[in-house]
């Protein structure tokens, strides 16, 4: 996937993409204890632009707080790094993933007396659910699996452990020859994707799930919510049952791995016409104009980077 001339920014250092190591005993790698964003950066006219940069890194330090882990970088100090992390790759797109975690100290469960690290990683990333996805739809199932509560875990947190729930989800979906995994909440609404948010279309209104409801806030998902109101489409953050899956007229996850992809199938059932319809379409359309700096309106969602490629 890497270059072996790729870097990688660790602990406010450049490294070499095989150089970036941590201990087996990192407490993160034993307990779960980190947490992490994934940002996506598009080729615009205006230069290399990174879509909503400070809202992911002000989720990350959310993520952080949750977890009672001080991140020793302010969030200047990494948009700043990322910035230059991405010239000095020489990439005018990627996916940047931002990382911090419960570093090699103490064992046991007490994570406060380790350290914690910080890694960025940048690289060029396709179409998460595939180019025929993305285009097309893909054929999704609701998962034997429930996402995981409020009463045990923090579903605002995108931390590294709770990601088992996903992994679970998307091994049985793979099995059975689905494409992704629908998540209920714990009391059995809809909640979200594996790695994205859910919007479902009927006579032309949209609903979502509300932060109530076990979701991971999407920063994609707010950028949709307000572009879907401002095309004068009526949206609702409201619980969803599972049967409105099977009754939509459109159904589509948005996510900054998974953009906005359309949903054509859910446990067997076409969605609408079996093809993304009207609403997702004009919506989609919208949103990848902002994401690749095509939209004058949402110009200030890209953070540009500036800095001047290395001499060489
Ligand atoms: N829910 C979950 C559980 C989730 O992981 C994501 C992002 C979202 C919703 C959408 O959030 P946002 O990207 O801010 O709109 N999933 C990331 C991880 C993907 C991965 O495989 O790793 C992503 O899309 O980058």
């Amino acid at each position: 996937m890497q270059n072996a001339a790729d870097l990688i920014w660790m602990n406010g250092e450049f490294v070499a993409w095989g150089d970036a190591k941590v201990h087996v005993l990192s407490h993160g790698l034993h307990y779960g204890t980190g947490v992490f964003e994934g940002i996506r950066a598009y080729d615009t006219p205006r230069g290399t632009g990174i879509f909503r940069h400070t809202d992911h890194l002000r989720r990350l330090y959310d993520s952080a707080k949750l977890y009672y882990m001080p991140i020793p970088f302010s969030q200047e100090e990494l948009r700043a790094a990322t910035h230059e992390l991405i010239t000095r790759n020489g990439l005018r797109s990627c996916y940047i993933r931002p990382i911090a975690f419960r570093g090699n100290g103490p064992m046991g469960l007490f994570p406060l007396d380790c350290p914690v690290d910080v890694a960025i990683a940048v690289w060029e990333w396709g179409a998460y659910l595939g180019d025929e996805g993305k285009q097309r739809g893909i054929r999704a199932k609701v998962s034997s699996w429930r996402r995981i509560s409020p009463d045990s875990l923090q579903p605002a947190a995108k931390a590294t452990g709770q990601y088992l729930n996903s992994v679970l989800a998307k091994i049985e979906s793979h099995k059975a020859g689905y494409e992704e995994a629908i998540l209920l909440d714990d009391v059995g609404h809809v909640c979200e994707g594996t790695g994205e948010n859910i919007f479902v279309v009927k006579d032309g209104r949209i609903a979502t799930p509300p932060a109530t409801a076990s979701i991971l806030g999407g920063i994609n998902r707010a950028s949709v919510i307000q572009i879907a109101r401002d095309l004068g489409y009526e949206l609702a953050e409201r619980d969803i049952a599972r049967s409105e899956l099977y009754l939509a007229d459109e159904v589509f996850v948005t996510g900054t791995a998974a953009e906005l992809t359309p949903v054509r199938e859910v446990d067997d059932h076409p969605v609408g016409a079996g093809e993304p319809g009207p609403v997702t379409r004009s919506v989609a359309s919208e949103f990848e104009d902002a994401l690749h700096g095509r939209s004058e309106r949402y110009a200030d969602w890209l953070d540009i980077v500036h800095v001047a490629a290395p001499a060489t």
